[in-house]
C-alpha cells in the first residue's frame, strides 16, 4: 500500500515537511517523527509551517527547527495532518508555495472527511486517531528505522489527538501502536510531565479566563454554548495561549450543553469558529462543512474570509446545529 512513498524517498535527498496554518501536537509530533526517521536514513530535512509554533507545543524538542521559509532546493515534500487546501492560506499567498506544488507532494493524514489537496501526488488519508498512527503503519510496512526520539514524537502525537487514548476515534490498534512505542523505549510518564510543565499558564490568563467565562452565551435550547473573542484579545492573549482553548472545555462540560463554539474575529473582519461536541452528539463535521469548513465529528471548525457579523452568523449556526441535533434524536 505504501510502495509509492518508498519509491519517492529513494530518489530524494532533501525533504520538506509541511504543517498547515493550525499546528497542533499531532502535526508537530508527526513532522518531528518523520524528521527523525528521514535523518536516520541520511536525508536532509526541512520543517516548514507558515505560522509560529504555539507556546504549549514547545516541550517537543526540535519545535524551533520549524521555519517559515520554504527552501528553494529540495526533492520531495510531505504534508502531515491536513488534507484541506484552505488550511494553507498563508503559503497560498506566497510565491514559494509553487515550488512545493511543482515537486512530488505526499500527504499523510487522518482527516478522512475532507476533499484532499489537488496538488498531492500521493495521499494516505486513513482512519486513525492521529497522523502518527498512520506513520507507524507506514514505518512497519516499509521497515523504516525507528530511533527512540521518533517514537517519542509519535507517542506525543497520538496521545495529543486522542486526549490520552480516550477519544471516540481511539481504537485497539491505536493502543497497540502506543504499546509498541513504549516497548521501543518511550516513557509516557516523562512525556506527560514535560507536557504538564508547559501547560502552566501565565498569571494574566487566569482573570482573562474569568472574563471569557462571563461572556459565554447559551442558546434558547441550552444545547449550544458560544463565546466570541475580538481581535483586541487575540492580539493581547494569543501569544500566551489560544483564548478559545481557555474556556471551550468548561463550556462543553456545562449541564445540558451538546455543542461549544468559540468564534474569533480578526482585524480584517474575518471570522473563525472552533466547534467541540459532547460524546453522543457527533455533529461537528456536518455543522462545519455546512459553513464551508471541516474536521472530525467531535472537533471541527470553519472560516469566513469576508467581513462577518458574528451575531448574525451565530443565529444561522444555532439553527443548523439544532437541526442536526434533532436529526440525531430522530435516528436514535
Ligand atoms: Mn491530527
Amino acid at each position: 500500500m505504501f510502495e509509492p512513498i518508498k519509491k519517492q524517498l529513494s530518489n530524494a535527498k532533501h525533504i520538506v515537511i509541511l504543517q498547515a496554518d493550525n499546528p497542533d501536537g499531532d502535526s508537530l509530533g508527526s513532522a518531528l517523527a518523520l524528521e527523525a526517521i528521514f535523518s536516520e536514513m541520511g536525508k536532509q530535512v526541512t520543517l516548514c509551517c507558515a505560522v509560529d509554533m504555539p507556546a504549549h507545543l514547545r516541550y517537543l524538542s526540535g519545535w524551533d527547527r520549524v521555519v517559515k521559509e520554504i527552501p528553494q532546493q529540495f526533492d520531495l515534500s510531505f504534508v502531515v495532518d491536513t488534507s484541506t487546501e484552505s488550511l494553507f492560506e498563508y503559503y497560498e499567498k506566497d510565491q514559494s508555495f509553487s515550488w512545493i506544488k511543482a515537486k512530488p507532494v505526499i500527504v499523510i493524514d487522518h482527516h478522512t472527511e475532507t476533499k484532499g489537496l489537488s496538488y498531492a501526488s500521493h495521499t494516505f488519508n486513513l482512519e486513525a486517531v492521529a497522523t502518527s498512527e498512520v506513520i507507524h503503519r507506514i514505518a512497519e510496512e516499509l521497515e523504516w528505522p525507528l530511533p527512540v526520539d521518533a517514537c517519542e514524537f509519535m507517542a506525543i502525537s497520538i496521545m495529543s489527538d486522542s486526549m490520552g487514548l480516550v477519544t471516540e476515534a481511539t481504537t485497539a490498534y491505536s493502543i497497540e501502536v502506543i504499546a509498541d512505542l513504549v516497548k521501543r523505549g518511550v516513557s509516557l510518564a516523562k512525556l506527560e510531565n514535560a507536557r504538564r510543565e508547559l501547560m502552566r499558564k501565565e498569571k494574566v490568563l487566569i482573570p482573562y479566563k474569568g472574563r471569557l467565562l462571563q461572556r459565554v452565551n447559551f442558546d434558547d435550547s441550552g444545547r449550544i454554548a458560544s463565546v466570541t473573542i475580538p481581535w483586541s484579545e487575540i492580539e493581547e492573549f494569543s501569544p500566551l495561549y489560544n483564548p478559545s482553548m481557555l474556556v471551550i472545555d468548561d463550556m462543553r462540560l456545562t449541564v445540558g450543553v451538546d455543542v461549544a463554539i468559540a468564534y474569533k474575529q480578526y482585524r480584517d473582519g474575518k471570522v473563525t469558529a472552533k466547534i467541540r461536541c459532547n460524546y453522543g452528539k457527533p455533529i461537528g463535521s456536518d455543522l462545519a462543512s455546512y459553513f464551508g469548513g471541516g474536521g472530525h465529528p467531535y472537533a471541527s471548525g470553519f472560516k469566513k474570509m469576508e467581513k462577518t457579523n458574528i451575531a448574525e452568523l451565530h443565529q444561522e449556526v444555532v439553527a443548523k446545529a439544532n437541526e442536526l441535533l434533532d436529526t440525531l434524536k430522530d435516528n436514535s
